[in-house]
């Protein structure tokens, strides 16, 4: 069925009206112009993002209202922000951490984590942010390709997942707890640092905008997983994208979803609202329908910045619960990180009185690419089109290198011409994989998409193997190398199977060890020693048990033909499915 296009709102306040006009008119150095830049020159995300606000007519404005799972609440001023995350730079340079020096961060989303985020970059070392609901496994595997130096959690998160890897990574030489002392040796009492650190005003050393800022780890369909390297100069990329399809503006209550340990919940959860200088809403808990509705209700939120699997849950907790609220205060509804069904997009219209406006960007672009804004019709189950300043295509590989575009209605694979602030600068110690990501001045995405004859860009599916599930990106690779550790699994593969409500889940096939006999009880432990050792947001959620795997004559597994098979699509017409 063709959707409607769902015509554009009244919108001459917005802040992109005229996209062509934009697009035409645009230039990064422009966009630049809107941070103040550093005194002593250079550019800083952090300084941009809080010093900057808290010298000037913001400095008393809310910054983050942050929202405590047992109902408390705090505000942050961007001058307290400032002060705070002053004291968090002073400690590491007490420690000895100094420009360049890996920070991650280990924490829900608690008041420090973005303390600890923005005094990190305000000391030019690299924040690294990591899931918290990763198992030992994710940690140690990230930790020790990025070379921690310091790792900031909190007690419960370092008893269940730190100890037992901590003897692994040579590295790590702090680990500050966010929540106070503990009795295990080894471990320094954050908030006695923060004290101790005094409140003279941190100075933030020239910053070259050029220099690594953050670093975030996302996954491949082979191989460990892949630290994309952000610079400072994102802050442009994360501004303006914040302003022209965010539509974010003074006055504004942002609420941005996304969990700080992927990079939507670092771009969009920490950085673009304060670098707009608005009030950003972080809540502590997870998904609650009847709370979440509370927030947007009471908060008063102004733009909402969340997901389709959100999105499908609050959808399926049926209309009563969204009836009679006052929304009237929210303007604008975006979302990002799976497709969107044009179903989710006009429910918004008709329930919260604002189509969710679909945005598509990845970990290696570092900002929003593709959108649907305020001011512009949009086209249900339509990614948007590219942000004013960003060219996209949709283009094949030939075989000597080079980069075609493709007619427009075709199918192809998802490219943006290099060169933005916010593009990743490296996949960390693998510039071959770095290298390949390019060709013929194109950055290659990996998704296939096509364009239709407006320009609207529409997502076809990964030219990978790469799940996600819940909006998480994960890595197959990742889990069938812990599944294989299980004493009776031989061989493991592992595919997303559509889920109604979370977009995929993760499905594992496994072939038994001969002599290792298949049962219920078999199946649930090494399920659960998956869950232990990966956490529950990477663990597989079904699991098979299968005679053989299927594998090409070179021997790999066929993860493409196990998902057909388990669709009940004939394995000949794999079209989409298919490996490029
Ligand atoms: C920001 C983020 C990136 C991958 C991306 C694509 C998928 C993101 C999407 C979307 C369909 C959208 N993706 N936005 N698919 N429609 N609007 O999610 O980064 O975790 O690196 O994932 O997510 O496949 O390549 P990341």
């Amino acid at each position: 069925m063709a959707w409607e296009t769902i015509r554009k709102e009244a919108t001459a306040d917005a802040n992109l009206v005229d996209y062509q006009a934009a697009c035409r008119g645009f230039s990064w150095a422009t966009a630049a112009a809107a941070l103040d830049g550093l005194p002593t020159g250079g550019l800083n995300l952090g300084y941009e993002a809080v010093d900057r606000h808290a010298r000037g007519p913001r400095a008393q404005l809310c910054a983050l209202r942050w929202l405590g799972k047992d109902g408390s609440r705090r505000d942050l001023s961007y001058a307290e922000l400032s002060a705070l995350s002053d004291r968090f730079a002073r400690v590491l340079h007490g420690l000895g951490v100094g420009p360049g020096d890996r920070v991650f961060a280990l924490a829900g989303r608690v008041p420090e984590l973005y303390v600890a985020a923005l005094g990190t970059v305000k000391n030019r070392s690299v924040f690294c942010p990591l899931f918290s609901a990763f198992g030992p496994e994710p940690v140690r595997q990230r930790l020790s390709l990025g070379s921690g130096r310091v790792l900031v959690t909190t007690r419960a998160l370092y008893r269940r997942k730190v100890i037992e890897i901590r003897s692994d990574l040579s590295n790590l030489e702090h680990v500050i707890l966010l929540d106070g002392p503990s009795d295990e040796a080894g471990l320094l009492d954050g908030p006695a640092l923060l004290e101790a650190a005094g409140d003279a005003p941190f100075t933030v050393e020239y910053t070259a905008p050029d220099e690594p800022a953050l670093l975030h780890f996302t996954s491949g369909t082979t191989g460990v997983p892949k630290g994309a390297v952000h610079v400072h100069e994102a802050a442009v990329a994360h501004l303006h994208t914040a302003r022209v399809a965010l539509d974010l503006r003074d006055g504004d209550r942002f609420w941005c979803t996304a969990d700080p340990g992927w990079v939507t919940g670092t771009s969009y959860g920490i950085f673009a609202p304060l670098l707009a200088g608005v009030t950003s809403v972080v809540d502590e808990a997870e998904f609650d329908a009847r709370r979440w509705y509370d927030i947007l209700e009471r908060e008063r939120v102004t733009v909402w910045y969340t997901a389709p699997t959100a999105l499908r849950m609050l959808v399926r907790s049926g209309g009563e619960l969204a009836a009679g609220r006052d929304l009237s205060a929210l303007r604008h509804i975006a979302s990002v990180g799976e497709p969107l069904e044009p179903e989710t997009v006009t429910w918004g219209r008709r329930h919260l009185g604002h189509a969710i406006h679909d945005t598509w960007w990845q970990t290696e672009t570092g900002a929003i690419m593709i959108a649907n804004y305020r001011a512009v019709d949009v086209r249900p189950g339509s990614m948007g089109r590219p942000v004013p300043g960003i060219e996209a295509g949709v283009v094949r590989r030939t075989p000597d290198g080079a980069v075609k575009q493709v007619p427009d209605g075709e199918e192809g694979e998802l490219a943006l011409r290099m060169g933005w602030p916010s593009m990743f600068r490296g996949y960390l110690g693998d510039p071959a994989r770095y290298a390949r990501c390019f060709a013929d001045g194109w950055y290659l995405t990996g998704d296939l998409a096509r364009r239709d004859a407006e320009g609207y860009f529409w997502f076809v599916g990964r030219a990978d193997d790469v799940i996600k599930t819940a909006g998480h990106l994960i890595g197959p690779f990742e889990v069938e190398r812990v599944l294989v550790e299980h004493p009776s699994v031989a061989e493991a593969a592992v595919i997303g199977k559509p889920h109604p409500v979370a977009g995929e889940i993760i499905k594992a096939f496994v072939v038994l060890h001969v002599g290792h006999a298949d049962s219920p009880a078999l199946q649930a432990d090494i399920v659960a020693f998956a869950r232990r050792r990966l956490g529950a947001a990477v663990a597989p959620r079904e699991l098979a048990v299968v005679n053989a795997l299927p594998h090409t004559r070179s021997g790999k597994t066929m993860r493409r033909l196990l998902k057909a098979r388990e669709l009940g699509l004939p394995e000949g017409d794999l079209s989409t499915l298919e490996n490029p």
